[in-house]
């Protein structure tokens, strides 16, 4: 591949309206954006804007093209524009947009989340990830009647006023508000532990009764994280000890890290699962489910009341049904998957150690981070103490080389089934020389 100097992210693009495309976009959106980490704010250079997918790649309003491990976020699995993906929503569309009342695909898709996932006996669908995850946690204060939560530094479970809390100081590990307009009132009830730190789990256990603890099996909000040998099975322990209900969010390791997700992975039973992202394949449905007894306390059946005009929308039904009949169909896609993102890794730590270069390649099947830092990242704040200022070259870098990855340190990249080996070979030779350049 070579390097085209002038695939430079610093150009704007020219709109046919005059001016550029992100100063359009800044005057009617906050930070010419629709979700801040798309800003580039992490990462230097302008974002581009994108007009279309096909497979592993992306291209922008210009007709540059990058390969792609944003994948929206980890939402594309078989690769963007999945040809009978296409074909099941434009049929969708074609017989209405969204009814207000079920349709038998709702039941079909439902049907099979609760044989892939073990935990899920039943579930609600939503449209967002945050949707579900409030819908969860709202589930556990009422089936436990407790007020507080345990969630972790650096993870992230969308924008619900619960999870936008800070560690408080001290041991009491009491939050408080991380962003403006959460209530005090509210950060209270969420104490925060170290990812991998069982101490610190311990503890908030220690500090008061909880209703959950909730948390990504694997992280992926503070770059990707694998959780550390029985770290897991030790939180599912403390749960039980203490009548405690235990939350996987699998917005992003759903139907990714396996058909099953990290809890078939792991193997660890949790009480509710959060799904979203793969669910939809990229279009807008999540959602929360778990043991029969705890889904039946929501409402029409119980007292805990959610509910959501779009909620099993058909055209998002229809994109998952594709997404989760391609892994029935074909369960060695996760060979697929794991094979090529292990070609990669490798590539990457060949490079890293035959040329020194302090960084660290963290990976759990096709999820993965490039961390500059020569240590291990255990933790959030393992991963504050790495060189984001070098992550934000290599990634700008990264992009004149062609390849476009999560514009932040603390996020995870993605394969799809699209990024096949000449693909992961392209990437490796492109990224290789972007850390170069960062370092020189
Ligand atoms: P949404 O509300 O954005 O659909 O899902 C929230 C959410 C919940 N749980 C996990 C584990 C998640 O990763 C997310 C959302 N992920 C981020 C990126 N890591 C979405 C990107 C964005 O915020 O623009």
């Amino acid at each position: 591949m070579n390097f085209d100097s002038n695939n430079s992210t610093q150009v704007s693009q020219d709109d046919p309206f005059g001016g550029n495309l992100l100063d359009r976009a800044k005057r009617v959106l906050p930070g010419g954006v629709n979700s801040p980490v798309r800003a580039f704010q992490g990462v230097e250079g302008d974002p581009p804007f994108l007009h279309s997918a096909q497979g592993a790649r992306v291209r922008d309003e210009d007709g540059r093209e990058w390969i792609d491990y944003i994948s929206s976020w980890g939402a594309i699995l078989l690769g963007h524009a999945h040809p009978d993906l296409i074909e099941a929503v434009c049929d969708a569309a074609g017989r209405g947009t969204n009814f207000g009342l079920t349709t038998e695909a709702e039941i079909d898709l439902a049907e099979l989340v609760c044989d892939l996932v073990p935990s899920i006996e039943m579930l609600r669908m939503v449209s967002s990830g945050t949707e579900a995850t409030m819908s969860a946690v709202r589930l556990a204060r009422a089936a436990t009647g407790r007020d507080k939560i345990l969630k972790f530094a650096g993870g992230y479970h969308g924008h619900a006023d619960s999870f936008l809390v800070a560690a408080g100081s001290g041991n009491a590990t009491f939050s408080t508000p991380d962003s403006d307009g959460v209530l005090k009132a509210v950060a209270e009830n969420t104490l925060i532990a170290r990812f991998n730190d069982l101490n610190s789990v311990q503890q908030a256990f220690d500090a008061a009764p909880l209703a959950a603890v909730i948390l990504e099996p694997v992280a992926g909000n503070m770059g990707c994280i694998p959780p550390e040998r029985e770290f897991l099975e030790n939180i599912r322990g403390l749960c039980d000890e203490h009548g405690t209900l235990l939350i996987f969010d699998e917005v992003m390791t759903g139907f990714r890290l396996a058909a099953g997700g990290a809890q078939e992975v792991f193997q660890i039973m949790p009480d509710l699962t959060t799904l979203g992202k793969i669910l939809g394949h990229g279009l807008p449905a999540a959602a929360y489910g778990g043991r029969r007894d705890l889904m039946q306390m929501i409402s029409p059946l119980g007292s805990v009341y959610q509910a959501g005009t779009l909620s099993g929308n058909p055209l998002a039904i229809a994109a998952g049904l594709i997404a989760l009949e391609a892994i029935v169909e074909d369960p060695s896609l996760y060979n697929d998957l794991e094979e090529n993102a292990a070609r990669l890794e490798k590539g990457l730590w060949h490079a890293i150690n035959s040329r020194g270069f302090p960084c660290n390649v963290q990976r759990v099947g096709s999820m993965w981070t490039l961390f500059f830092t020569e240590e291990k990242v255990r933790e959030f704040e393992d991963a504050q103490l790495a060189d984001t200022q070098a992550f934000a070259r290599f990634h700008h870098y990264a992009m004149q080389n062609g390849v476009l990855l999560p514009p932040s340190a603390f996020e995870t990249a993605f394969l799809t089934l699209a990024h096949d080996t000449e693909t992961i070979d392209e990437t490796i030779d492109a990224l290789v020389d972007a850390i170069e350049r960062t370092y020189t």
